[in-house]
């Protein structure tokens, strides 16, 4: 091996939060645990290239769909400087990171989940080359450092369905990491879709990082993490009986909550927008019409996420073409499944 010059590259997925983390405590720990599953299509590719130097700290060149992205490259730096600690090699390597997403350009969606899953993949894979981790401790340390980047990046690292943040409600969970509980989750949430409605694109108003920072004076904050962790210790029942009455009540009921700790923030901010009630008040309505499991959940945006299980799809699609692709911009909406996680590129 050329010691001299590593590469790694990973394809990495987005995910969507049941049980929504909106609140932080410490340095990018969850104030309550929370659960989600990884989609299939939302993604991000990235390549880095690790160059040796004489040392002297991290650097780096950050390229995004072929060009270099400085703003990127300052959040990006801030990272590689924090990581220097998990990854010792990096004080004296000089990063060339190339990186591109599979979200449709005109859905102006982009995801810091997939983005820091896929960048903490390859330091794991450049670490894994130079034999200082095992494939033992591979996905918990991409999860760790996963999570350091972006909270919810950590929960992007394996396929199917995570937990992030530590709860009595379940053995082996951690603040630091998420772990997958794929095993404890019944068939009929295997296959669910989640069909992303493009209400409306571009950059959000309020970003996450600031939203979660509002929760540490908000007047709600002790009542929404009790609730977290009572909606998380549900859920983990729900999800291995496989009760899709009480899965739409309790992913609805997340959402809003999520919207509604927005809207009775210290500084007060809406990111639904009027096509999102709209297409709400749409799904809630065709769900007590037709018996159907279809059900939203909210990221933080104005863009809605339709959840249904696999065997009621064909009807709840031909329902987004008639009824819901009106409220999108663009008339765009994104098909995902649950997706198996993130995939290693060969380089
Ligand atoms: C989540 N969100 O659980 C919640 C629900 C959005 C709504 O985590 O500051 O980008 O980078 O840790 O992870 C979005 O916040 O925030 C988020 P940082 P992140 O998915």
């Amino acid at each position: 091996m050329n010691t001299s010059q590593i590469q790694a590259a990973w394809k990495s997925p987005s995910n969507i939060a049941l049980v929504k983390y909106w609140g932080k405590k410490g340095f990018q720990l969850p104030a309550n645990p929370s659960i989600s599953f990884t989609l299939d299509k939302a993604t991000t590719e990235t390549k880095v290239l690790a160059q040796k130097t004489q040392g002297g700290g991290v650097s780096l060149e950050l390229y995004f769909d072929g060009e270099r992205n400085k703003a990127f490259e300052d959040k990006m730096l801030g990272f590689l400087r924090r990581a220097e600690t998990g990854f010792e090699w990096l004080k004296e390597h000089h990063l060339i990171i190339q990186s591109s997403n599979t979200f449709p350009h005109s859905s102006g969606i982009a995801s810091s989940a997939s983005s820091f899953s896929a960048l903490a993949l390859c330091l794991c894979s450049i670490d894994q080359q130079l034999g200082l981790l095992s494939d033992k401790d591979f996905f918990e340390k991409a999860s760790y450092w996963s999570r350091v980047g972006s909270g919810s990046a950590c929960r992007s690292v394996y396929g199917g369905f995570n937990l992030w943040g530590q709860t009595d409600a379940l053995i082996g969970t951690s603040d630091e990491y998420a772990v997958n509980i794929d095993d404890i989750v019944h068939p009929v949430f295997k296959n669910f879709k989640d069909t992303i409605l493009i209400i409306e694109k571009g950059k959000k108003a309020v970003s996450s990082t600031t939203g979660h920072a509002l929760l540490e004076t908000h007047p709600f904050a002790e009542h929404r993490y009790r609730a977290g962790f009572k909606n998380t210790a549900t859920l983990l029942e729900i999800l291995e009986s496989g009760d899709l009455d009480a899965f739409v009540q309790l992913v609805e009921a997340e959402a809003l909550m999520l919207h509604a700790l927005m809207m009775t923030s210290p500084t007060p901010f809406i990111l639904m927008k009027p096509n999102t009630l709209a297409v709400i008040e749409k799904i809630q309505d065709f769900r007590n019409q037709t018996g159907l499991h279809l059900l939203f959940t909210l990221d933080a945006g104005a863009n809605v996420h339709l959840l249904n299980p696999e065997n009621e799809d064909n009807r709840v699609q031909e329902f987004i073409k008639s009824e819901l692709v009106g409220y999108c911009q663009n008339a765009l909406y994104l098909c995902n499944t649950v997706g198996k996680g993130p995939e290693k590129i060969n380089t």
